[in-house]
Protein backbone atom coordinates (compact mmCIF):
# COMPACT_ATOMS: atom_id res chain seq x y z
CA UNK A 1 0.00 0.00 0.00
CA UNK A 2 1.06 3.21 -1.14
CA UNK A 3 0.78 6.44 1.41
CA UNK A 4 0.37 9.57 -0.95
CA UNK A 5 -0.32 12.96 0.54
CA UNK A 6 -1.65 15.63 -2.02
CA UNK A 7 -1.34 19.40 -0.65
CA UNK A 8 -3.99 21.59 -2.63
CA UNK A 9 -6.15 18.30 -3.10
CA UNK A 10 -9.62 20.74 -2.65
CA UNK A 11 -8.60 22.66 -5.36
CA UNK A 12 -8.76 21.77 -9.33
CA UNK A 13 -5.47 19.83 -10.16
CA UNK A 14 -5.24 18.13 -6.88
CA UNK A 15 -9.14 17.09 -6.68
CA UNK A 16 -8.89 15.51 -9.97
CA UNK A 17 -5.34 13.85 -9.13
CA UNK A 18 -6.98 12.64 -6.12
CA UNK A 19 -9.60 10.95 -7.90
CA UNK A 20 -7.52 10.05 -10.90
CA UNK A 21 -5.26 7.95 -8.78
CA UNK A 22 -7.81 6.30 -6.52
CA UNK A 23 -9.88 5.21 -9.77
CA UNK A 24 -6.40 3.87 -11.06
CA UNK A 25 -4.77 2.31 -8.51
CA UNK A 26 -6.02 -0.51 -6.21
CA UNK A 27 -3.47 -0.56 -3.78
CA UNK A 28 -3.35 3.61 -2.66
CA UNK A 29 -3.98 5.35 0.59
CA UNK A 30 -4.65 9.32 -0.39
CA UNK A 31 -3.96 11.59 2.52
CA UNK A 32 -5.77 15.20 1.54
CA UNK A 33 -3.96 18.53 3.35
CA UNK A 34 -5.77 21.82 2.18
CA UNK A 35 -6.24 24.52 3.95
CA UNK A 36 -10.38 25.22 2.44
CA UNK A 37 -8.79 28.62 1.19
CA UNK A 38 -11.19 30.59 -1.22
CA UNK A 39 -9.97 28.35 -3.89
CA UNK A 40 -10.64 24.66 -2.28
CA UNK A 41 -14.01 23.28 -2.04
CA UNK A 42 -14.92 20.44 -0.18
CA UNK A 43 -17.75 19.42 -1.95
CA UNK A 44 -15.54 18.69 -4.72
CA UNK A 45 -14.14 15.79 -2.51
CA UNK A 46 -17.39 14.79 -0.93
CA UNK A 47 -18.05 11.50 -2.55
CA UNK A 48 -15.13 10.05 -0.56
CA UNK A 49 -14.97 11.21 2.69
CA UNK A 50 -15.50 8.09 5.50
CA UNK A 51 -13.67 5.79 2.52
CA UNK A 52 -10.93 3.72 4.14
CA UNK A 53 -8.67 4.86 1.48
CA UNK A 54 -9.11 8.34 2.04
CA UNK A 55 -8.48 11.21 4.36
CA UNK A 56 -8.81 14.75 4.42
CA UNK A 57 -7.29 17.41 7.09
CA UNK A 58 -7.52 20.65 7.15
CA UNK A 59 -4.50 22.36 7.98
CA UNK A 60 -2.70 25.51 6.47
CA UNK A 61 1.18 24.53 4.41
CA UNK A 62 2.59 27.14 6.40
CA UNK A 63 1.92 25.86 10.12
CA UNK A 64 4.68 24.05 10.55
CA UNK A 65 3.74 22.22 13.27
CA UNK A 66 0.47 20.63 11.62
CA UNK A 67 2.75 19.51 8.91
CA UNK A 68 5.63 17.85 11.51
CA UNK A 69 3.32 16.35 13.37
CA UNK A 70 1.32 14.89 9.89
CA UNK A 71 3.90 13.79 8.49
CA UNK A 72 5.42 12.07 11.77
CA UNK A 73 2.35 10.07 12.31
CA UNK A 74 1.40 9.24 8.49
CA UNK A 75 5.21 8.02 8.01
CA UNK A 76 3.96 9.33 3.65
CA UNK A 77 5.99 7.35 1.06
CA UNK A 78 5.03 10.36 -1.30
CA UNK A 79 4.08 14.24 -1.26
CA UNK A 80 2.80 15.59 -4.09
CA UNK A 81 2.19 19.29 -3.41
CA UNK A 82 -0.67 21.35 -5.45
CA UNK A 83 -1.23 23.08 -2.59
CA UNK A 84 -0.59 27.28 -3.80
CA UNK A 85 -2.07 30.90 -4.56
CA UNK A 86 -3.07 29.69 -8.61
CA UNK A 87 -4.60 32.74 -9.77
CA UNK A 88 -2.18 35.29 -11.81
CA UNK A 89 -4.41 38.69 -11.63
CA UNK A 90 -4.87 38.04 -7.68
CA UNK A 91 -0.91 37.66 -7.46
CA UNK A 92 -0.91 41.49 -9.04
CA UNK A 93 -3.35 42.91 -6.61
CA UNK A 94 -2.14 41.11 -3.85
CA UNK A 95 1.56 39.15 -3.63
CA UNK A 96 2.21 38.09 -0.19
CA UNK A 97 -0.38 35.12 0.06
CA UNK A 98 1.63 34.16 -3.22
CA UNK A 99 5.20 34.29 -1.25
CA UNK A 100 3.84 32.61 2.12
CA UNK A 101 1.62 29.70 0.62
CA UNK A 102 4.14 29.12 -2.65
CA UNK A 103 7.37 29.17 -1.47
CA UNK A 104 7.15 29.43 2.60
CA UNK A 105 4.33 26.65 2.51
CA UNK A 106 6.83 24.36 0.20
CA UNK A 107 9.74 24.89 2.50
CA UNK A 108 7.98 23.71 5.49
CA UNK A 109 7.03 20.95 3.64
CA UNK A 110 10.39 19.99 2.58
CA UNK A 111 11.25 20.54 5.99
CA UNK A 112 8.69 17.90 7.20
CA UNK A 113 9.66 15.34 4.25
CA UNK A 114 13.78 15.82 5.69
CA UNK A 115 13.07 15.33 9.01
CA UNK A 116 10.70 12.44 8.92
CA UNK A 117 13.02 10.44 7.10
CA UNK A 118 10.70 8.44 5.47
CA UNK A 119 9.74 9.56 1.77
CA UNK A 120 10.42 8.04 -1.16
CA UNK A 121 9.75 11.03 -3.02
CA UNK A 122 8.66 14.63 -2.81
CA UNK A 123 7.02 16.21 -6.29
CA UNK A 124 6.60 20.17 -6.67
CA UNK A 125 3.54 21.13 -9.24
CA UNK A 126 5.23 23.40 -11.49
CA UNK A 127 4.07 25.76 -13.83
CA UNK A 128 5.08 26.75 -16.94
CA UNK A 129 4.92 30.64 -16.49
CA UNK A 130 8.50 29.82 -14.65
CA UNK A 131 10.07 30.26 -18.04
CA UNK A 132 7.76 33.74 -18.64
CA UNK A 133 6.74 34.42 -22.44
CA UNK A 134 7.49 33.19 -25.63
CA UNK A 135 7.03 36.10 -28.98
CA UNK A 136 3.92 35.91 -30.51
CA UNK A 137 5.48 35.75 -33.45
CA UNK A 138 8.21 33.07 -33.11
CA UNK A 139 6.39 29.75 -33.51
CA UNK A 140 9.07 27.86 -34.13
CA UNK A 141 9.99 28.79 -30.24
CA UNK A 142 8.88 26.24 -27.04
CA UNK A 143 9.95 26.42 -23.16
CA UNK A 144 12.31 23.02 -22.96
CA UNK A 145 13.21 22.30 -19.23
CA UNK A 146 16.83 23.79 -20.25
CA UNK A 147 15.11 27.27 -20.83
CA UNK A 148 16.34 30.08 -17.97
CA UNK A 149 13.55 31.06 -15.45
CA UNK A 150 12.45 34.54 -16.30
CA UNK A 151 9.11 35.22 -14.73
CA UNK A 152 6.74 37.96 -14.90
CA UNK A 153 4.19 37.70 -12.53
CA UNK A 154 4.33 37.55 -8.16
CA UNK A 155 2.52 34.14 -8.96
CA UNK A 156 5.09 32.91 -11.41
CA UNK A 157 7.63 34.17 -8.64
CA UNK A 158 6.65 32.56 -5.97
CA UNK A 159 6.27 29.26 -8.34
CA UNK A 160 9.65 29.60 -9.71
CA UNK A 161 11.29 30.52 -5.68
CA UNK A 162 9.30 27.42 -4.63
CA UNK A 163 11.15 25.29 -7.31
CA UNK A 164 14.54 26.54 -6.63
CA UNK A 165 14.16 25.67 -3.28
CA UNK A 166 13.20 21.70 -4.40
CA UNK A 167 16.72 21.55 -6.28
CA UNK A 168 18.40 23.28 -3.41
CA UNK A 169 17.02 20.76 -1.08
CA UNK A 170 18.15 18.06 -3.46
CA UNK A 171 21.56 18.83 -3.64
CA UNK A 172 22.55 20.00 -0.05
CA UNK A 173 20.27 17.04 1.42
CA UNK A 174 19.88 14.66 -0.55
CA UNK A 175 16.14 15.33 -0.60
CA UNK A 176 14.62 13.05 -3.21
CA UNK A 177 12.50 15.70 -5.31
CA UNK A 178 11.40 15.77 -8.95
CA UNK A 179 9.63 18.79 -10.52
CA UNK A 180 6.94 19.08 -13.39
CA UNK A 181 6.08 22.22 -15.34
CA UNK A 182 2.52 21.95 -16.90
CA UNK A 183 1.03 24.16 -19.15
CA UNK A 184 -2.50 25.51 -19.14
CA UNK A 185 -5.21 22.97 -17.69
CA UNK A 186 -8.47 23.00 -18.26
CA UNK A 187 -11.31 20.06 -17.08
CA UNK A 188 -14.37 20.02 -14.03
CA UNK A 189 -13.73 21.52 -10.75
CA UNK A 190 -11.88 24.29 -11.79
CA UNK A 191 -12.91 27.55 -9.99
CA UNK A 192 -14.47 30.37 -11.69
CA UNK A 193 -12.27 32.96 -12.29
CA UNK A 194 -9.99 31.18 -14.85
CA UNK A 195 -10.60 31.24 -18.24
CA UNK A 196 -12.74 28.87 -18.83
CA UNK A 197 -14.93 28.04 -16.45
CA UNK A 198 -15.36 31.87 -15.92
CA UNK A 199 -16.22 32.29 -19.64
CA UNK A 200 -18.76 29.05 -19.34
CA UNK A 201 -20.57 30.53 -15.98
CA UNK A 202 -20.92 34.07 -17.32
CA UNK A 203 -22.41 32.62 -20.68
CA UNK A 204 -24.71 30.92 -18.95
CA UNK A 205 -26.06 33.82 -17.43
CA UNK A 206 -26.13 35.97 -20.64
CA UNK A 207 -23.28 38.20 -18.70
CA UNK A 208 -20.27 39.58 -21.09
CA UNK A 209 -17.27 37.75 -20.82
CA UNK A 210 -14.27 39.70 -20.69
CA UNK A 211 -11.57 39.08 -23.10
CA UNK A 212 -7.95 40.94 -22.19
CA UNK A 213 -6.38 43.65 -24.91
CA UNK A 214 -7.02 41.95 -28.05
CA UNK A 215 -7.26 38.42 -26.95
CA UNK A 216 -3.99 37.63 -28.82
CA UNK A 217 -2.05 36.03 -26.05
CA UNK A 218 -1.20 32.66 -26.74
CA UNK A 219 -1.84 29.42 -23.93
CA UNK A 220 -1.06 25.85 -24.86
CA UNK A 221 -4.03 24.10 -23.07
CA UNK A 222 -3.80 20.65 -21.84
CA UNK A 223 -6.79 18.23 -19.84
CA UNK A 224 -6.62 18.21 -16.10
CA UNK A 225 -6.54 14.31 -16.35
CA UNK A 226 -3.29 14.07 -18.88
CA UNK A 227 -1.83 16.51 -16.26
CA UNK A 228 -2.43 13.63 -13.32
CA UNK A 229 -1.43 10.97 -15.57
CA UNK A 230 1.64 12.70 -16.29
CA UNK A 231 2.74 13.11 -12.53
CA UNK A 232 1.50 9.47 -11.55
CA UNK A 233 4.28 8.37 -13.99
CA UNK A 234 6.62 10.80 -13.11
CA UNK A 235 6.32 10.21 -9.02
CA UNK A 236 7.12 6.23 -10.09
CA UNK A 237 8.96 5.94 -12.54
CA UNK A 238 11.18 9.71 -12.69
CA UNK A 239 14.26 10.41 -11.78
CA UNK A 240 14.93 12.36 -8.58
CA UNK A 241 16.88 15.86 -9.38
CA UNK A 242 14.87 15.91 -12.30
CA UNK A 243 12.38 18.58 -13.98
CA UNK A 244 9.45 17.73 -16.39
CA UNK A 245 8.06 19.37 -18.84
CA UNK A 246 4.04 18.49 -19.58
CA UNK A 247 2.14 19.97 -22.21
CA UNK A 248 0.11 18.77 -25.19
CA UNK A 249 0.95 21.26 -28.30
CA UNK A 250 -2.40 22.79 -28.11
CA UNK A 251 -1.83 26.43 -28.23
CA UNK A 252 -4.76 28.49 -28.70
CA UNK A 253 -5.52 32.72 -28.74
CA UNK A 254 -7.36 33.31 -26.20
CA UNK A 255 -10.04 34.82 -28.08
CA UNK A 256 -10.06 31.74 -29.82
CA UNK A 257 -10.68 29.51 -27.05
CA UNK A 258 -13.88 32.37 -25.50
CA UNK A 259 -15.64 31.50 -29.50
CA UNK A 260 -14.87 28.01 -29.06
CA UNK A 261 -16.72 27.91 -25.89
CA UNK A 262 -19.66 30.36 -26.80
CA UNK A 263 -20.03 28.13 -30.16
CA UNK A 264 -20.31 25.13 -27.89
CA UNK A 265 -22.76 26.47 -25.44
CA UNK A 266 -24.97 28.03 -28.58
CA UNK A 267 -24.36 31.69 -27.54
CA UNK A 268 -23.65 34.76 -29.57
CA UNK A 269 -19.62 36.25 -29.85
CA UNK A 270 -21.62 39.45 -28.75
CA UNK A 271 -20.89 38.76 -25.16
CA UNK A 272 -17.05 39.41 -25.57
CA UNK A 273 -16.24 42.47 -24.06
CA UNK A 274 -12.30 43.64 -24.78
CA UNK A 275 -10.97 44.78 -21.47
CA UNK A 276 -8.05 46.35 -20.02
CA UNK A 277 -5.20 44.23 -20.33
CA UNK A 278 -3.74 42.20 -17.42
CA UNK A 279 0.09 44.35 -16.22
CA UNK A 280 2.69 42.16 -17.66
CA UNK A 281 0.46 39.80 -19.35
CA UNK A 282 2.82 37.00 -20.72
CA UNK A 283 2.38 36.72 -24.63
CA UNK A 284 2.29 32.77 -25.52
CA UNK A 285 3.66 29.81 -23.73
CA UNK A 286 4.54 26.58 -25.51
CA UNK A 287 5.45 23.18 -23.98
CA UNK A 288 7.86 20.86 -25.94
CA UNK A 289 7.01 17.78 -23.53
CA UNK A 290 9.37 15.57 -25.58
CA UNK A 291 11.71 14.75 -22.46
CA UNK A 292 8.43 13.37 -20.79
CA UNK A 293 7.58 11.16 -23.95
CA UNK A 294 10.66 10.02 -24.70
CA UNK A 295 11.94 8.93 -20.98
CA UNK A 296 8.89 7.67 -19.05
CA UNK A 297 6.36 7.23 -22.25
CA UNK A 298 3.90 9.66 -21.98
CA UNK A 299 1.09 10.59 -24.34
CA UNK A 300 -1.69 12.82 -23.85
CA UNK A 301 -4.87 11.63 -24.73
CA UNK A 302 -7.41 14.21 -25.00
CA UNK A 303 -7.64 16.26 -27.89
CA UNK A 304 -8.51 19.57 -27.23
CA UNK A 305 -11.79 19.84 -29.53
CA UNK A 306 -13.36 16.47 -27.36
CA UNK A 307 -12.18 17.50 -23.84
CA UNK A 308 -13.22 21.57 -24.29
CA UNK A 309 -16.83 19.94 -25.49
CA UNK A 310 -16.84 17.87 -22.38
CA UNK A 311 -15.95 20.34 -19.91
CA UNK A 312 -18.21 22.65 -21.27
CA UNK A 313 -20.63 20.10 -20.82
CA UNK A 314 -19.63 19.37 -17.06
CA UNK A 315 -20.20 22.88 -16.17
CA UNK A 316 -23.79 23.17 -17.90
CA UNK A 317 -24.62 19.53 -16.53
CA UNK A 318 -23.24 20.70 -12.97
CA UNK A 319 -24.33 24.25 -12.50
CA UNK A 320 -24.84 23.94 -8.86
CA UNK A 321 -21.41 23.09 -8.09
CA UNK A 322 -20.04 26.74 -9.37
CA UNK A 323 -23.21 28.05 -8.86
CA UNK A 324 -22.58 27.57 -5.14
CA UNK A 325 -18.86 28.99 -5.60
CA UNK A 326 -20.44 31.89 -6.99
CA UNK A 327 -22.80 32.79 -4.34
CA UNK A 328 -20.70 31.88 -1.20
CA UNK A 329 -22.55 28.91 -0.35
CA UNK A 330 -19.86 26.46 -0.50
CA UNK A 331 -17.83 27.61 2.07
CA UNK A 332 -20.98 27.01 4.31
CA UNK A 333 -21.13 23.47 2.77
CA UNK A 334 -17.63 22.24 3.17
CA UNK A 335 -17.79 23.82 6.86
CA UNK A 336 -20.85 20.86 7.16
CA UNK A 337 -18.63 18.12 5.65
CA UNK A 338 -15.85 18.95 7.63
CA UNK A 339 -17.75 17.12 10.31
CA UNK A 340 -17.52 14.37 8.71
CA UNK A 341 -13.62 13.76 8.26
P1 LIG B 1 -6.42 25.91 -7.22
O1 LIG B 1 -6.31 27.34 -6.84
O2 LIG B 1 -7.67 25.44 -7.89
O3 LIG B 1 -6.22 25.00 -5.92
C1 LIG B 1 -5.26 25.27 -4.95
C2 LIG B 1 -5.65 24.53 -3.68
O4 LIG B 1 -4.63 24.77 -2.69
C3 LIG B 1 -6.96 24.97 -3.07
O5 LIG B 1 -7.75 23.86 -2.71
C4 LIG B 1 -6.55 25.77 -1.84
O6 LIG B 1 -7.49 25.72 -0.77
C5 LIG B 1 -5.26 25.07 -1.46
N1 LIG B 1 -4.37 25.94 -0.68
C6 LIG B 1 -4.05 27.24 -0.94
N2 LIG B 1 -3.23 27.71 0.02
C7 LIG B 1 -3.01 26.68 0.88
C8 LIG B 1 -2.24 26.55 2.06
N3 LIG B 1 -1.52 27.57 2.54
N4 LIG B 1 -2.26 25.36 2.70
C9 LIG B 1 -2.99 24.33 2.23
N5 LIG B 1 -3.73 24.40 1.12
C10 LIG B 1 -3.75 25.56 0.44
O7 LIG B 1 -5.15 25.62 -8.10
P2 LIG B 1 -4.95 24.59 -9.31
O8 LIG B 1 -5.29 25.26 -10.57
O9 LIG B 1 -5.57 23.29 -8.96
O10 LIG B 1 -3.36 24.43 -9.26
C11 LIG B 1 -2.74 23.40 -8.51
C12 LIG B 1 -1.25 23.50 -8.70
O11 LIG B 1 -0.93 23.31 -10.07
C13 LIG B 1 -0.64 24.83 -8.29
O12 LIG B 1 0.57 24.58 -7.64
C14 LIG B 1 -0.43 25.56 -9.61
O13 LIG B 1 0.67 26.44 -9.51
C15 LIG B 1 -0.13 24.40 -10.54
N6 LIG B 1 -0.48 24.60 -11.96
C16 LIG B 1 -1.75 24.97 -12.31
C17 LIG B 1 -2.08 25.07 -13.67
C18 LIG B 1 -3.46 25.45 -14.12
O14 LIG B 1 -3.68 25.61 -15.31
N7 LIG B 1 -4.44 25.58 -13.23
C19 LIG B 1 -1.10 24.83 -14.64
C20 LIG B 1 0.19 24.47 -14.23
C21 LIG B 1 0.48 24.35 -12.88
O1 LIG C 1 -11.23 37.16 -17.58
C1 LIG C 1 -10.21 36.77 -18.17
N1 LIG C 1 -9.96 37.20 -19.44
C2 LIG C 1 -8.83 36.86 -20.13
O2 LIG C 1 -8.65 37.27 -21.27
C3 LIG C 1 -9.26 35.90 -17.54
C4 LIG C 1 -9.47 35.40 -16.13
C5 LIG C 1 -8.13 35.55 -18.25
N2 LIG C 1 -7.92 36.02 -19.50
C6 LIG C 1 -6.70 35.62 -20.22
C7 LIG C 1 -5.41 35.77 -19.45
C8 LIG C 1 -4.57 34.63 -19.96
O3 LIG C 1 -3.89 35.01 -21.14
O4 LIG C 1 -6.83 34.22 -20.48
C9 LIG C 1 -5.58 33.55 -20.32
C10 LIG C 1 -5.73 32.48 -19.25
O5 LIG C 1 -5.90 33.16 -18.03
P1 LIG C 1 -6.02 32.38 -16.63
O6 LIG C 1 -7.13 31.39 -16.71
O7 LIG C 1 -6.04 33.40 -15.55
O8 LIG C 1 -4.67 31.52 -16.62
P2 LIG C 1 -3.13 31.94 -16.73
O9 LIG C 1 -2.89 33.32 -16.28
O10 LIG C 1 -2.66 31.57 -18.11
O11 LIG C 1 -2.50 30.93 -15.65
C11 LIG C 1 -2.98 29.56 -15.56
O12 LIG C 1 -2.09 28.69 -16.17
C12 LIG C 1 -0.84 28.48 -15.57
C13 LIG C 1 -3.19 29.15 -14.11
O13 LIG C 1 -4.08 30.04 -13.48
C14 LIG C 1 -1.88 29.08 -13.37
O14 LIG C 1 -2.09 28.60 -12.04
C15 LIG C 1 -0.98 28.13 -14.11
O15 LIG C 1 0.28 28.09 -13.51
Amino acid sequence: MEKILVTGGAGFIGSNFVYYMLENHGDVKIVCVDSLSYAGNLVTLEPLLGKENFRFVKADITDREAMYTLFEAEKFDVVVNFAAESHVDRSIDSPEPFLMTNFIGTSVLLDAFRKCGCGRRFHQVSTDEVYGDLPLDRPDLFFTEETPIHTSSPYSTSKASADLLCLAYHRTYGVPVTISRCSNNYGRFQYPEKLIPLMISRALNDEKVPVYGEGLNVRDWLHVLDHCKAIDLIIHEGKNGEIYNIGGHNERANIDVVKTVLAALGKSEDLIEFVTDRPGHDLRYAIDASKLERELGWVPETKFEDGIKETVEWYVNNQKWWKDILSGEYVKMSEELLKKT
